[in-house]
C-alpha cells in the first residue's frame, strides 16, 4: 500500500517534469514555416516518388494556419538537367557522377519547369504563403537546398528574402528529409536562423541511411527535430 502509494506519487513527478521540459513551441510573426518540395513529383504516381510522400500534406495543412509566414519552395528543372542519369550516358538513376562543383547524385527525370509533375500537390492548403521559391533551373548546377544551389556559391536569394522581412525563426517541413529538406535546415541553421525539421511533416527517399545520415548532421550542426505535436496550434 504504501509502495504503490509512492511510486504513484514518483510517477507523477516525472510526468509533470516530462511535460515541462516538452515545453510547447510558439510560432510568432518573426517565424516561418518552410514548405519544401511537396511537388507531384515526390509522391507516388510521380516521377522520383518518396515513400508515403503524401503522408505529410494532412500534416503541414494541420500545423500551417499557426503560420503568418509561408514559403513554398518547388523543385524546377530544365529539361535534361544535369542531375538526371539520362544526361549522363551510361548512367543510372541512383548512381553518382562527379560534376564540376563535386559528387552528384543521378536521378530520374523529375520536377521539369511546366510540367504537371514539378505542380504543388493539389491538396496542400497554404493560401497564405507569400513567396514561391523554385530552384534548381540552372541546367548545369542542382539545388537541394533553398538557400544555396550545390555550386555552395549560388545565392537563391531566400536568405535575404527572409531577413528583409524580419523572419529569425523557420520550422521546415516537407520532402525529402534527407535531401532538399536536410540541405534547406543546414544552410538556414548556418546562415543564421533559429532552425527546427518537424519529424512528422517529413518523408525521406532513403538511399543507404542517407535519412540516419541527415539527422545526424543536422543534430551535429544544432538544427532542431520536432514533432508536429510539439507546436501550440491555438
Ligand atoms: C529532391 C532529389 C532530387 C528533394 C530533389 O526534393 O529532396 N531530391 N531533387
Ligand atoms: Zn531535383
Amino acid at each position: 500500500r504504501q509502495f504503490l502509494q509512492t511510486s504513484a506519487a514518483l510517477f507523477g513527478a516525472a510526468a509533470l517534469s516530462q511535460a515541462w521540459a516538452q515545453a510547447v513551441i510558439r510560432p510568432n510573426e518573426r517565424s516561418a514555416l518552410i514548405v519544401v518540395d511537396v511537388q507531384n513529383c515526390f509522391v507516388p504516381g510521380g516521377t522520383l516518388p518518396v515513400n508515403n510522400g503524401h503522408e505529410v500534406v494532412p500534416v503541414i495543412n494541420r500545423i500551417a494556419p499557426v503560420f503568418e509566414n509561408v514559403v513554398v519552395t518547388q523543385d524546377w528543372h530544365t529539361p535534361g538537367h544535369a542531375s538526371f542519369a539520362s544526361s549522363h550516358p551510361g548512367k543510372k538513376p541512383f548512381e553518382t557522377t562527379q560534376l564540376s562543383y563535386g559528387q552528384q547524385v543521378l536521378w530520374p527525370d523529375h520536377c521539369v519547369q511546366g510540367s504537371e509533375d514539378a505542380a504543388v500537390h493539389k491538396d496542400l492548403k497554404v493560401p497564405q504563403a507569400q513567396v514561391i521559391l523554385r530552384k534548381g533551373f540552372h541546367k548545369h548546377v542542382d539545388s537541394y537546398s533553398a538557400f544555396e544551389e550545390a555550386d555552395r556559391k549560388t545565392a537563391t536569394g531566400l536568405a535575404g528574402y527572409l531577413r528583409q522581412r524580419g523572419i529569425r525563426q523557420v520550422f521546415v517541413t516537407g520532402l525529402a528529409t534527407d535531401f532538399c529538406v536536410a540541405w534547406t535546415a543546414l544552410d538556414a541553421k548556418r546562415l543564421g536562423f533559429d532552425t527546427y525539421v518537424i519529424e512528422d511533416a517529413c518523408r525521406g527517399i532513403d538511399l543507404n541511411g542517407s535519412v540516419a545520415a541527415a539527422w545526424k548532421q543536422m543534430h551535429a550542426k544544432g538544427v532542431k527535430r520536432i514533432q508536429s505535436s510539439d507546436l501550440a496550434l491555438s
